[in-house]
């Protein structure tokens, strides 16, 4: 779309919607960041069968969606902007505005999720799953700490 089509799609959307500008991005920063998780949780929960043997291991696999993990983990933070928050945010979100009250332990764990989601990645490529284990519950720890103190 070239940038005069895309003014005007913008325009017909803010005419037909009760909307501000800023919302519509707000919104879009909202479905971005809830996209991420569930592109997270889809490898993440596959990747918890097998470490908890409900699912046959398979190192291949596993280290696929390590690795997409890992990659994944650098994505989400730029999504939590500015009245996007629980409370503030007309939509729907279980972020809460302790994100914003509390931002440098919020992306303290953001950043250990990239940390322990990369370790993750490297114990997978070797596929050994003695190595595996404590790597992933690492990973699930950190997901549990941020869910504790900022999700609904
Ligand atoms: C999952 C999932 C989460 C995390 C968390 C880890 O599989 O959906 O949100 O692990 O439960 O403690």
């Amino acid at each position: 779309m070239n940038l005069i089509t895309r003014t005007a799609v913008l325009a017909a959307l803010m005419a037909s919607s009760p909307l501000t500008l800023a919302e519509v991005k707000v919104s879009d920063a909202v479905e971005y960041r809830q996209g991420i998780y569930k592109a997270v949780r889809w490898n993440f929960g596959p990747m918890g069968d097998m470490v908890k043997g409900k699912q046959k291991f398979n190192a291949d696999e596993f280290s696929r969606r390590a690795a997409n993990l890992a990659a994944l983990s650098k994505m989400p933070l730029e999504g939590f902007v500015a009245g996007s928050y629980n409370g503030t945010y007309s939509g729907s979100t279980d972020a809460l505005p302790a994100i914003e009250k509390d931002w440098e332990t919020f992306a303290g764990i953001m950043s250990d999720f990239e940390t322990n989601a990369a370790a993750l990645a490297e114990a997978a490529s070797a596929g050994d799953m003695d190595a595996i284990r404590p790597a992933f519950m690492s990973v699930a720890k950190t997901c549990k700490s941020c869910h504790d103190k900022f999700k609904d």
